[in-house]
């Protein structure tokens, strides 16, 4: 029996490479040896205020691209999460188990909730209630994200355990897998911030599907630093990003890398880069088109994925609902 990973992301914004080579890459990269399960959070990105045409549109945007970077049908299942409304009733019942001070302590809900300028929702401090329902629903044993995920994971085990110490075995308690590189990829405008979805700056992010002119622009407009070596250095937090982009597109060592740029300046990094980005999307970008090509065809494949991950969500919420006493 292979080992279950379960991943999400939301749709929203644009895909940047932080997504892509933080977590998608990962997913991709994987897929033979687990049993791998991959939603779209629809109900998550509805924690802060969305345009539903918007929405719609970027749930099949975002299902093309996951195609596109090489999530292979034959291997994992792609579903969108408002499909299966088991996420919705599971984290309702996690709610009731998991106590105040521990959401009250997740730093994405204060970051968040202090950049909204609307109100902030009840949804929104819930976000990690969903999330873990979304993990526990599936006998997850592998949870493959970004560096900034790491919190809402560690809350999904301590419920987990909790609802296990107190019933007797209701839920398996899920690993997270937080890649040693990459797992924290940076705004290319302030290089101490991560790469993010809803950035508003125009040039933070390198999106999957920007044009090679958008890419050479954004990357000639990255913030450095006024030193001249070009090496990895987390204390200088733009020029290690970019060195460490450029390491994920290229799989080349580091020691190599800085061999290479030995002697040379940050423009010719920054061009170097570009191309090394360019041509690292360009087949992304490629199968991309082909896909979105007919529109019938996602339509198709999320229906039918959902129907697939169904029963699972079912039978693990009949479990839950029996241990505690419901219905
Ligand atoms: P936002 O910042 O608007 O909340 P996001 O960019 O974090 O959005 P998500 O859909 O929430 O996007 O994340 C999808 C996956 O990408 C998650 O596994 C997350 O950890 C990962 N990820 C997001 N940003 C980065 C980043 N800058 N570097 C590496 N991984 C990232
Ligand atoms: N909160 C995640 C998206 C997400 C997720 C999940 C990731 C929702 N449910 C379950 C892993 C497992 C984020 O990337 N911001």
């Amino acid at each position: 029996m292979k080992k279950r990973v379960f991943s999400g992301i939301q749709p929203t914004g644009n895909i940047h490479i932080g997504n892509y080579l933080g977590a998608i890459r990962n997913w991709v990269a994987s897929q033979d040896e687990f049993d791998n399960i991959f939603c779209i959070v629809d109900l998550h990105a509805i924690t802060v205020p969305q345009d539903p045409k918007m929405l719609h549109t970027k749930i099949r945007e975002l299902a093309g691209l996951l195609l596109a970077c090489g999530i292979d049908m034959e291997k994992s299942v792609l579903f969108v999460q408002s499909h299966v409304k088991e996420h919705a009733e599971l984290a309702w019942i996690l709610n009731c188990y998991i106590p105040m001070g521990w959401m009250q302590r997740m730093t994405q809900f204060k970051e968040k909730s202090a950049k909204q300028k609307e109100q902030v929702s009840v949804g929104l401090f819930d976000y990690p209630a969903l999330m873990a329902a979304d993990i526990l629903l599936y006998d997850t044993d592998v949870v493959p994200v970004g560096a900034d995920q790491k919190q809402h994971i560690e809350l999904t085990r301590d419920v987990a355990e909790r609802m296990n110490s107190m019933y007797g075995d209701v839920f398996k308690v899920p690993e997270p897998f937080i890649p040693k590189v990459g797992a924290r990829i940076m705004s290319l405008k302030e290089p101490t911030k991560k790469m993010s979805k809803s950035d508003e700056h125009a040039d933070a992010s390198i999106h999957l599907l920007d044009e090679p002119d958008a890419i050479r622009k954004k990357i000639a407009r990255a913030t450095t630093d006024s030193l001249r070596e070009i090496r990895f250095d987390e204390n200088r937090p733009g020029v290690n990003n970019l060195l460490v982009i450029y390491q994920l597109f290229t799989n080349k060592s580091q020691e190599e890398i800085e061999a290479h740029f030995e002697g040379k300046g940050y423009a010719d990094l920054k061009r170097e880069l570009s191309e090394v980005v360019i041509e690292g999307l360009a087949p992304v970008q490629q199968r991309y088109a082909e896909i979105t090509r007919d529109p019938a065809f996602i339509e198709n494949l999320l229906k039918e994925n959902a129907d697939k991950v169904r029963p699972i969500a079912e039978r693990t919420v009949s479990r839950v609902k029996e241990k505690i006493g419901l219905g």
